[in-house]
């Protein structure tokens, strides 16, 4: 099934809803395989946000990423990477629709609470970089059958 990487930012985790954001793709139907607590290194900010190198944001997005623990997580579903995506909601909160994450948790494109991977090649590269050759659970649910036909 098709896996997506998620990350719960530092605003957050620092405001403590963390949980209340990740139990909103849990109802979904996407089925959690993978999670973990972990404080990014400079490095690790770097490799995830390459494609951002040189423009004007990109010291502000990695001092974000790394200025307190977040939560990785790999959710897997049918479409797992557009779901969790139209779950969140738009880069910038305010362009959000309401119902979605960044739409009602969030006002500023700087503190946007959460990441999503953007294709099926991002979410493998991304499970790379942020569980570092850890294996992700693969598992059967007894509720499989009522949301996956
Ligand atoms: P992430 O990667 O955080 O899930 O965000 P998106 O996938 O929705 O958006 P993105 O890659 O275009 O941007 C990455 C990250 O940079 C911040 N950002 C972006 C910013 O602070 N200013 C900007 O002008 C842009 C375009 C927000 C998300």
């Amino acid at each position: 099934m098709e896996q997506t990487l998620i990350l719960i930012k530092p605003d957050a985790m620092q405001r403590g809803i963390a949980f209340e954001i990740l139990a909103r793709l849990e109802r979904r139907g996407l089925k959690l395989a993978g999670l973990r607590l972990l404080q990014v290194e400079q490095p690790m900010a770097e490799r995830h946000y390459a494609e951002h190198e040189g423009k004007p944001f990109f010291a502000g997005l990695v001092s974000y990423i790394t200025s307190s623990p977040i939560i990785a997580a790999v959710f897997e579903g049918t479409n797992a990477v557009s779901a969790a995506r139209q779950t969140i909601g738009s880069t910038n909160p305010t362009e959000s629709s309401p119902g979605t994450i960044r739409g009602d948790f969030g006002l500023e494109i700087g503190r946007n609470l959460i990441h999503g991977s953007d294709s099926v090649e991002s979410a493998e590269r991304e499970i790379e970089i942020f569980f570092e050759g850890q294996p992700v659970i693969q598992w059967k649910k007894d509720t499989d059958k009522w949301i996956f036909e």
